[in-house]
């Protein structure tokens, strides 16, 4: 089945934020942000603004009427500057006009005047400053101390890697109302409703029933809506409030790149042992997470960096610390993965660094080290359904390895001047929220008297086909044509107190409560068959294709009749449905659990060609075997996989963020930042889709891949790594992530390696 959405967003008819017809009175709000990075506000004055041609309101935060305060992990972030800024581009006033050229018009009338503050920029910087947000969390396994007298070869080092942009297509943005009775409905570009009525609940100081949140679909989150749409949607709703008049507040893409958190950027020290065998018998990493000016998402995420520091290898004995760092950047926040990538990159350095010392094949120690059912994660969790060697060895199989290597190796003879390269990257993602209380979920399902079918649930559609994926949840409970059913917009006066869409856990969970919903319907609809037909009992009765069947007997009577019949007869025709992951827990305090309903499991190959004189490269092919469960929509779930896979290399070759000391964002245009396009994407993506039987928790068996695939990209890095070396066989150590053309020429060329030389450029800073 086609996304649903495919019709429609073909055609530019799919509705998005901006594209809300625009109510009379609509007032258009921009804002004021901060352009240094770390000051006292020592004077505003908006006076001279106000009288500008068109504006109405200009707020800050003494119009706040409720808590001055959107934090949502850790009450750090005002919604609009108190009496110091904290990093560029944090909001410090709104202007309310009749359009948006005259609400620009004003800005540059607003007065500020700044007592400059020291700026920190380098998480390392931060954390030796005492500037840490929360404790610093130790994951632990085993004995360390026992691991390291054992360790034949021991190896130390430091990888880093940089920040994302999530670069949605569709902006921040939210269009709020007033309506009677101090109430607001806003469309807000949100992975999260529920966070979105919270804040603007608390930022207006009233109660959350006052507020409606409804969101049609994104173009495109990533992350970066999880909760940075929520600042927006606020400031829209607040003046709403003041002004009781419609506002609409759409980001321009350099207010967005400027405004908004990114990936955040790890710094990590990272020690590794082998035995004898190359077995990897003990790990330890100190993990310095670039969290920006407030704690945001940070918290958890860094959590799940922690969670992912083996990847999909066992390590019986583990010290996996990190400390997240405030510095005076933008609020870093949630992006595909999530801290799982960054804590990934880290083991794939060490692996990498103990082969290129060992000189060994960086493969052999990978595939030896793979997981194995029954072996402990370092947090507790049994290791079940795990498909890492099987992955790997279809992947093998898949690409006849050993016929590859030796083409590659055949090339890179019989080439001076370009050189190709191959890594292996194999995955392991834990799908749950690793915050417990997050894993449930509700649904609302409304069956209308023609038998048409309206679906309302917490998920939020951003491209990643979730709504593709309720419908055929519908449509296989009730078994009816899939245009009779009709998924809502996400809203929360229908399903409340909802999770944000993340932790590709949105299909599980809502699915799962959409199941429960249509399970109740359909049973009732059983029942009234079987009153109405005089059946001895309803086990055998069964819908099948519109039509009802008792004991594969037609009834003759289709889905329609049975329908409104039902209602005629007083049957109920509408339920909501709920569910909560079982089994899962965490306890924090001992760092151990099971916090994971299950992991997904895959291997890939990439292989890259250089060119040795300009610095260039292109990726000749990735090779994936996906363990899917049983896809319930591989057309969806390839576009997961391969749109994963490249914003993944996207990360790890050409985006390169930079912030200059004073914290400004250098990389604040399209032209400046480097994503991947059709022409950089792998000349082949072959996906093979792994189909496993393990029971688990996922919908109709279809395990979540929202997230997963984005880590193959890291095999893009080392495939780069190979390549280099088979050019300049010195050049080990090169655990800084991106590897950017320039960064590849200068590897080329350079005569030590980098873990012996040069000192890191990590905090990507530019001199300027
Ligand atoms: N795919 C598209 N097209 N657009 C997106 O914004 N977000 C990703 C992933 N795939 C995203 C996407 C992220 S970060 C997550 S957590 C999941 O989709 C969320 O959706 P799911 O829980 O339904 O998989
Ligand atoms: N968001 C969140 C997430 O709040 N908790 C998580 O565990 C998570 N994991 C992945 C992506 N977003
Ligand atoms: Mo995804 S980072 O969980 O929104």
């Amino acid at each position: 089945m086609k996304n649903i959405d495919s019709f429609t967003h073909t055609r530019g008819e799919s509705i998005y934020v901006d594209d809300l017809a625009i109510l009379g009175g609509t007032l258009y709000a921009t804002i004021f942000d901060a352009s240094i990075a770390h000051a006292k506000i020592i004077k505003l004055d908006v006076e001279a603004a106000k009288k500008m041609p068109g504006v109405k309101h200009i707020l800050t935060c003494k119009d706040i009427p409720g808590e001055n305060q959107i934090g949502g992990i850790i009450p750090d972030e005002p919604a609009l500057a108190l009496d110091e800024v904290h990093f560029i581009g944090q909001p410090v006033a709104l202007i309310l006009a009749t359009s948006v050229r005259a609400a620009h018009a004003a800005k540059a009338k607003i007065e500020i005047e700044y007592e400059a503050l020291p700026i920190v920029t380098c998480p390392r910087e931060a954390a030796a400053k005492g500037s840490i947000i929360g404790a610093v969390r130790t994951f632990k396994m085993g004995e360390m101390s026992q691991a390291w007298s054992k360790a034949r070869y021991c190896f130390e080092g430091r990888a880093d890697t940089n920040g994302q942009e999530h670069l949605y297509i569709e902006g921040q943005g939210a269009y709020a109302f007033p309506i009677e009775n101090d109430c607001i409905r806003v469309v807000s570009s949100t992975q999260g409703p529920t966070q979105v009525q919270r804040g603007i609940a608390r930022v207006l100081g009233l109660a959350m029933h006052k507020i409606e949140v409804d969101v049609r679909r994104l173009g495109g989150g990533f992350g970066g809506k999880e909760d940075q749409a929520t600042p927006f949607a606020v400031l829209a709703s607040l003046g709403a409030y003041i002004s009781k008049k419609p506002v609409k507040l759409v980001l321009h893409r350099d207010e967005d790149l400027r405004m908004t958190g990114k990936r955040h950027p790890y710094s990590s020290d990272y020690k590794i042992g082998l035995d004898e065998d190359l077995n990897i018998i003990a790990y330890e990493v100190d993990f310095y997470q670039n969290a920006g000016a407030s704690a945001d998402l940070s918290p958890a995420v860094l959590e799940r960096t922690l969670f992912h520091a083996t990847n999909a290898y066992y390590v019986p004995n583990i010290r996996v610390s990190a400390t997240s760092c405030r510095t005076n950047l933008p609020p870093n926040t949630a992006f595909r993965g999530f801290g799982g990538p960054q804590g990934m990159f880290v083991i794939e350095a060490a692996i990498t660094h103990a082969a290129e010392a060992l000189e060994v094949d960086r493969a052999r120690i990978q595939k030896q080290n793979l997981l194995k059912n029954d072996q402990f994660f370092s947090y507790g969790q049994i290791v079940e359904g795990c498909e890492a060697q099987t992955t790997w060895e279809q992947v093998e199989k898949f690409v006849d390895i050993e016929a590859r290597r030796q083409s590659v190796a055949a090339y890179n003879e019989t080439h001076e001047f370009h050189k190709k390269g191959l890594a292996f990257m194999p995955i392991c993602f834990g799908i749950s929220f690793t915050n417990t209380p997050m894993n449930h979920a509700r649904a609302l399902v409304h069956v209308y008297q023609d038998g048409s079918v309206g679906v309302s649930t917490g998920a939020v559609e951003m491209g990643q086909g979730v709504n593709t994926k309720m419908l055929q949840v519908v449509q296989q409970t009730f078994s009816i044509e899939s245009s009779k059913i009709k998924l809502e917009t996400t809203n929360t006066t229908r399903v409340a107190n909802t999770s944000p869409t993340a932790a590709s856990a949105g299909a599980d969970l809502n699915g799962k409560a959409l199941q429960v919903a249509c399970k109740a319907i359909k049973e009732r609809l059983v029942q009234f068959v079987r009153k109405h037909f005089n059946l001895a009992d309803e086990a055998l009765v069964q819908f099948k294709n519109d039509q009802i069947y008792h004991n594969n007997t037609p009834l003759n009577c289709s889905w329609e009749s049975l329908v409104s019949q039902a209602f005629l007869a007083r049957v109920q025709l509408s339920e909501k449905g709920h569910y909560a992951t079982p089994k899962v827990r965490f306890d924090k305090t001992k760092e151990k659990g099971h916090p994971f309903a299950y992991h997904v499991y895959g291997s890939s190959l990439t292989e890259v060609s250089i060119d040795c004189l300009r610095g260039t490269y292109r990726f000749d092919s990735v090779d994936i075997v996906h363990d899917f469960g049983t896809s319930m929509n591989p057309i969806v779930d390839r576009g997961q996989v391969e749109g994963g896979l490249v914003q993944g290399m996207g990360w790890m070759t050409l985006e390169e963020i930079a912030y200059n000391k004073q914290g400004r964002l250098l990389s604040s245009a399209l032209s400046t930042y480097k994503v991947p396009d059709i022409y950089f994407a792998p000349r082949q993506i072959n996906v093979e889709f792994l189909e496993t039987k393990t029971p688990n928790l996922a919908i109709l068996k279809s395990k979540a891949v929202g997230e997963p695939p984005l880590m193959y990209g890291i095999g893009a890095f080392f495939a780069l790594t190979d390549a280099i070396k088979a050019f300049n066989p010195s050049a080990t150590g090169l655990f800084e992530a991106p590897m950017t053309h320039e960064r590849l020429l200068m590897a080329l060329y350079q005569e030590t390696a980098a873990n012996d030389s040069k000192p890191s450029t990590f905090d990507h800073t530019i001199n300027k």
